[in-house]
């Protein structure tokens, strides 16, 4: 009985230590959409990114999956308390992605197909934190998961993880988007409890 609880005790305090504060584990992945699904054809589908100076840089479908691919395995954290622990995802870095971008802007607003916006500092967007992704568990990402493709910001709290992500506009000035007009935080770092204002 001691070995047991020795090793329950073991295995509680590992996954408490990869859980931030006031979020509960769960095994299941909620759907959380402010609106309906976008149904966004591959065939029709691009990512663009426009610099502080209004240039764009964007990518189609075949030219995005041209690009180098990365397997990502992560803890995700949404703010109405539930994380998951040990997502798989595949997806482009978002350094791939400023490779090909000039720019001193410090932010950017993400935007969605379907009119979600997220704003997301720069510093965390680059640095192998940030991606694109297309898969989800080894498979294409589901529509209501934000496929064909969505933002993965797993360091930050989910709902900066845009779903159906079309593009990035890069900005000097931080400025809020959808849910941050709406009293969530600016930056929304899970292990200080950045929740809302
Ligand atoms: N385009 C878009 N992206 C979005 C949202 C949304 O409503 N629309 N919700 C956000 C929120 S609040 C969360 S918690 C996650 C939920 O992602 P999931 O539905 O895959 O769990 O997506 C984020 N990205
Ligand atoms: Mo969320």
């Amino acid at each position: 009985m001691a070995v047991f609880s020795r090793g329950f005790g073991a295995r509680r305090r590992e996954s408490d230590a990869n859980l931030p504060p006031g979020q509960y584990l769960t095994e299941d992945f909620p759907v959380l959409s402010a609106g309906p699904t976008p149904r966004v054809d591959t065939a029709e589908w691009s990512f663009g990114v426009r610099n502080e100076s209004g240039e764009l840089v964007s990518w189609t479908w075949d030219e995005f999956m041209a690009l180098p691919i990365e397997d990502v395995s992560t803890d995700i954290h949404c703010v109405t308390r539930w994380s998951k622990l040990g997502t798989s995802w595949r997806g482009v870095s978002l350094d791939t992605v400023f490779e090909h971008v000039d720019t001193d802007a410090a932010f950017a607003m993400a935007h969605s197909y379907g009119g979600y916006t997220t704003n997301i500092p720069l510093e965390d967007l680059l640095g192998g934190r940030s991606w694109v992704a297309f898969e989800f568990d080894g498979a294409p990402l589901d529509p209501e998961h934000g496929g064909p493709a969505r933002l993965l910001v797993p360091h930050l709290y989910f709902w900066k993880s845009a779903k159906w992500v079309h593009g990035l506009t890069l900005m000097d000035d931080d400025e809020p988007g959808f849910w941050e007009q709406n009293g969530y935080n600016m930056h929304g770092d899970p292990w200080t409890e950045e929740r809302y204002w």
